[in-house]
């Protein structure tokens, strides 16, 4: 029989769903943020968390928890708009499952089931992260990152990420293809697959890593092409997006949303992350490469595109935003779903347009203070004489 603490529980639930997201008062111009997060855990279905059966469960007690809903992968299909969240269980494994929205900004839903990816890697402990990529080929490609336990390190927190690779045409039925080989880098996290052919070979931005924390001699982004996507190994990986010393990718960075297609720049939304007293800063950042050539960076706006603000300042790992995910609506429009603090799921709206202005007018960063300050100054003087002939 059904504990009729079900129905109290589930009406948060549907109550949470039905909410109406507003803009915030939040300004910049280049994007909107929201009043309420997308996905929270509190949103996770009833029937998820807890046996409902009276019998079984008189004191109606979560059995199985959700700590976080977080880094979730994207799309715009038919009209609908689709994340591939990760789910971390209260046992901290995480794992993917479906919500879907028909705003793109709120109503966001869990299907009945998560995703069960095929379990073809026996050594594989935990999997997040997932990039959703439309590829021209007519697959949507999920890479997401594959962990497994270093067993040639004695040390227990020592563990090796790996890009799994899965397709799917509907979001239900995911085929696993083998994880990507990287013949020059030992461990991979970050990796992302570009939604056209690239000389006729399928390509990924990549984020070599010498460790499974720390990216040590891997320089920032790369990027390399693979014939078979089925046994996808990469030989070379160039790196494009590079870490600099005093800017935001100063410890780390990694691309985040697959690029999005604009009229003069694959539009990249990608994760910086510099060391602070307070610990890891992660920020976004955007940049742009040519459309023929995307390898190639042709606009690299200064600073940060995006940081934790307020509540979204604290969570489980505090001072956090991260991007994996975003959804180009039929007009243009650009969802750009962002997790803060490994919690919660947020949304920044914006259009193509808007990001190819940012990319063509933002400076760039000069590197240096006093270049910094004369660039400022070059500004706030054209703007005195703007002020200026106010009448
Ligand atoms: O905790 C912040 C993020 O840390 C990792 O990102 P990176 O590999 O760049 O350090 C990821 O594990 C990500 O899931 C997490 O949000």
């Amino acid at each position: 029989m059904l504990h009729k603490q079900y129905y109290i529980e589930q009406e948060k639930v549907d109550r949470l769903i039905a909410r109406k997201n507003q803009k915030s008062s939040f300004y910049n111009g280049i994007y909107d943020r929201y009043e309420y997060p997308v996905l929270t855990r509190d949103f996770a279905p009833v029937h998820w968390r807890y046996d409902l059966d009276q019998e079984a469960n008189p004191y109606f007690m979560e059995r199985l928890g959700i700590n976080a809903v977080m880094n979730s992968g994207a799309v715009c299909l038919n009209g609908k708009y689709y994340l591939v969240v990760r789910v971390e269980g209260n046992d901290r494994k995480s794992f993917f499952a479906v919500a879907e929205s028909d705003t793109g900004i709120d109503g966001f839903h869990f299907w009945d089931y998560p995703v069960v990816l095929p379990d073809t890697c026996p050594e594989e402990t935990n999997v997040y992260d997932m990039r959703l990529t439309q590829h021209e080929d007519g697959w949507i490609y999920g890479v997401f990152c594959s962990e497994s336990k270093d067993k040639d390190n004695p040390d227990l927190s020592a563990a090796v990420a790996a890009a799994g690779i899965v397709r799917t045409k509907d979001l239900k039925t995911w085929e696993r293809l083998d994880n990507l080989k990287t013949l020059r880098s030992p461990q991979q996290r970050n990796v992302v697959l570009h939604p056209e052919f690239v000389d006729g070979k399928y390509a990924f931005y990549t984020r070599p890593m010498d460790g499974f924390i720390e990216t040590g001699s891997g320089g920032g982004i790369g990027f390399g092409l693979c014939e078979d996507i089925r046994h996808g190994v990469i030989d070379e990986e160039k790196i494009i997006s590079r870490r600099i010393y005093h800017t935001l990718t100063e410890a780390k960075n990694g691309a985040g949303a697959p690029p999005i297609k604009g009229k003069k720049y694959w539009i990249h939304i990608a994760h910086g992350v510099r060391a602070t007293a307070a610990g890891l800063r992660y920020v976004l950042y955007v940049f742009g490469t040519d459309l023929k050539d995307p390898a190639k960076v042709t606009a690299e706006p200064s600073g940060v595109f995006l940081v934790p603000l307020g509540d979204e300042r604290v969570g489980d790992v505090s001072n956090v935003v991260f991007t994996n995910g975003a959804a180009v609506g039929e007009n243009g429009d650009v969802y750009i779903y962002y997790a803060s603090c490994d919690t919660r799921m947020h949304v920044a709206s914006t259009t193509i347009d808007r990001l190819e202005e940012y990319l063509q007018a933002t400076p760039e960063d000069p590197l240096r203070s006093a270049d910094c300050v004369r660039q400022r100054c070059e500004m706030i003087q054209r703007n005195m004489e703007i002020l200026g002939q106010r009448t």
